[in-house]
Order: C-alpha cells, then structure tokens, then sequence
C-alpha cells in the first residue's frame, strides 16, 4: 500500500528557490552548504515530490546579469520545469537584498530608489508571467524604520499604496492573468515593518485602486512572531475573499524569523490551521517559505522538504479523523444547540425587532452558570494529536 503521507501533486505542495536554495548564511555565521543552480534545485524539489517551485528575480537571475545571460537562464530553468514536471504557481520580487534598498524600496526616501523599485518589479513581474505565475507577493521587508524621526509613516503608507497602483494598472495593462499577494511581518530586518500584521495589510488593501486583485500572503512566522494566533488571521482574510497565497512555516514566539519546518514547533496550532484550509477547500499553494537547519547538508535539506508535506498530510488526516469522531462531533452539536428560541430576532433590522429584544426577558442565572465542556473538547483533541484516539 502505498505510503499516505506521500507529496502528490493535487496537494499543490510548493516550495521557494530560496528555501532549499537556502545556505544556511546567518546573522552570525557564512554559509554551511554550497549553492546549488535553479536548475539542480528544480530537480531537488522534484525528487523530493513538491508540485512547484517559486522564486524571487535574483533566485533565478543574478542583480547584474545581461539581456543574454538572463535569457539563458531561463531557458534552462524552463527545460528543467519541462524534464520534472514542475510548475511555478508565484513569482516575488528581492527588494530587500542589495544595498540600493537599505531604506526600503517602494517606501524608501530617496525617490530615484523608489522608481528604481518599480522598474525592477516590473521586469521581476514579466518574468514571473513568463514563467507561469499566477499570483505575486509583495514582501517589504525593508519598508520601515529604525527611527521615527526618519520618515512619517503616513507618508510611507502613501507611497506603499502609489507603487502598488502602478504595478496594478501594468499588470491590467499588459493583460496579465496575475493576483498580488501581499505579505506582512512585524519587525526584521527593519527595526519596525511598515504593515506589520496580516490585519494591518487587509484594511490597507481597502485603499487601494485595484484592491480587487489584491489580497494577502499571511506567513505562520511572522503572525507568530507579533504575538497573534495565525488561524485567526488567515481566517479572516478566507472570510474577505483575500486569502491569494499562504507562507507555511513554524518559528516559537518572541524569536527572530526561524522560518523553521512546517509542523515541527505549534502542533496544536498547526494542525488547526491544516484542519481550517481542508475545511474551506482553500484550492492555493501550500507554500513552505521555510529552511532547513544550518546543521544539515543537503540531505538534510531534503529530509526538511519531505517533513514539511509528510507533517502537512499527517495533520491533514488527523482534521479529518476530528470530523469523523462521533464523541467530538456530539460535544460540539451540544455545545453549539440552538432551541431556536431567538430566531425572531435573526435577519433583517426592523424596529418591531428592536422593541421585541428590548423587552425580552433572558434567563440570566442559567445562561451564565452553563458549563461548555471546553475541556472535555480540547483534551479530545490533544487525545487525537497524541494519537490515542
Ligand atoms: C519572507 O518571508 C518572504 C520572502 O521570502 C518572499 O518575498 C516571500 C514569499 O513567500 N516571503
Ligand atoms: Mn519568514
Ligand atoms: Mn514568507
């Protein structure tokens, strides 16, 4: 029988050039790996089951490479996707990396900075619709500030929302088939990140011109790292209609960005999380912009890749085993029953709603003394995660 938790490609598991490109370079240390090429990447990813690949500009084609060299490159990665079977669902800009962008890119001050930020996401915007992308992420790691007295973040807000109408009224006018995706995280490498929260970016995109092609790219390490339960905010942009994209992940609260293997940290909150998007039938990539350990050589990288997907499927089996148990299913009929007692007041507003609610007498003594055998219902749960149920 074959293996259950095996990556199929209908699980549209994904993958960044960047994470199992990833060198193991930190704050503190030069990298443990050598690099590997886009394609002898394409072909890790593949052996290890992945259905695409993902990249920023500069993963695939160098800062400074030629018209010629860049053309190359991407032949060869196309034959590469072509040979593995290999798809690429996003495409992202670096923004972040070189130099040029110290004080940011779309919100930096120098305004040369910030056109030559629009000019290299255009281009890192061509190259992703060749190559098949349907959806763009927009991460500002490097839109804040270190110092407030540095630049009024109302002003950067305004020139965060200008840059992305332009980019918007590009893609409209080249008449690409392409979504943004706009990814938040709270602090590093800034000292503070513009847009700091999955929330923050939802009521941002409001404002802007096209905000019907623009929706979100929560990461489970950056809410995480602000301190906010990540279902709750991927919940919230289902509910909006914004989830375009999701950063799959784990990271312990009150760290740096550990961008650490999927599942391998919050069970609890991850197996909630899989349980949410196998609810809703969330039909997106299920990306892990997440790397392996420095201390792995590239086996370990793949052994990093495969942990990611097997835990995804193991949690994936574990949601469906929660919505089959009949104890677990009768706790929650009781404590969700509704004698429908209520229901006059449901719907539309009318003022005889009003005047009925006003004099409606509730029994306040037995509705506050009811008990909600929450317990009960959690330890079910942890009964089911531990694997004793
Ligand atoms: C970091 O979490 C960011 C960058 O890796 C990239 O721009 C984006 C795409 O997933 N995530
Ligand atoms: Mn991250
Ligand atoms: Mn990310």
């Amino acid at each position: 029988m074959s293996d259950p938790y095996e990556p199929q490609p209908e699980h549209k598991f994904t993958f960044g050039l960047w994470t199992v490109g990833s060198t193991g370079r930190d704050q503190f240390g030069l990298p443990v790996r050598e690099s590997l090429s886009p394609v002898q990447l394409v072909h890790l990813l593949a052996e290890v089951g992945a259905y695409g690949v993902n990249f920023h500009d500069n993963d695939l084609v160098p800062f400074n490479a030629s018209k010629a060299e860049r053309d190359q490159i991407v032949s060869d990665f196309k034959k590469a996707l072509a040979a593995t079977g290999l798809v690429v669902p996003m495409a992202t800009t670096n923004l972040f990396n070189h130099s040029i962008f110290k004080d940011g890119a779309f919100t930096a001050n120098d305004h040369k900075v910030r056109k030559f930020a629009l000019q290299k996401t255009m281009q890192a915007i061509d190259l992703g619709v060749e190559l098949g992308a349907k959806v763009f992420v927009f991460w500002g790691g490097r839109e804040g500030v270190e110092s407030d007295a540095t630049k009024d973040p109302a002003l950067g807000l305004k020139r965060y929302r200008d840059a992305l109408n332009f980019l918007s009224d590009y893609v409209i006018d080249q008449c690409y088939d392409l979504k943004f995706a706009l990814e938040s995280k709270p602090n590093e490498p800034r000292g503070d990140i513009f847009l700091p929260t999955t929330g923050a970016m939802l009521g941002f995109i409001e404002t802007l011109d096209h905000s019907d092609m623009v929706g979100v790219n929560p990461e489970f390490a950056h809410e995480v790292m602000a301190g906010l339960n990540f279902l709750h905010a991927v919940a919230q942009a289902w509910e909006m209609g914004k989830l375009f994209h999701i950063d799959l992940n784990d990271q312990n609260v009150g760290r740096f960005d550990q961008d650490w293997r999927f599942g391998s940290y919050n069970i609890k909150q991850s197996f909630f999380l899989v349980k949410f998007l196998e609810d809703v039938g969330y039909t997106g990539s299920r990306h892990f912009d997440a790397h392996a350990y420095r201390t792995e050589d590239y086996e370990g990288v793949k052994d990093f890749a495969r942990g990611c997907m097997r835990t995804y499927l193991i949690l994936k089996e574990k949601a469906a085993r929660f919505n089959a148990d009949q104890e677990i299913q009768e706790l929650l009929k009781a404590i969700n029953a509704d004698d429908g007692s209520m229901s006059d007041f449901d719907g539309e507003y009318s003022p005889e709603k009003v005047s009925k609610l006003k004099s409606h007498q509730f029994d306040i003594q037995t509705l506050s003394q009811r008990g909600l055998m929450y317990e009960r219902l959690d330890q079910l749960t942890i009964d089911l995660l531990l694997g004793v149920r």
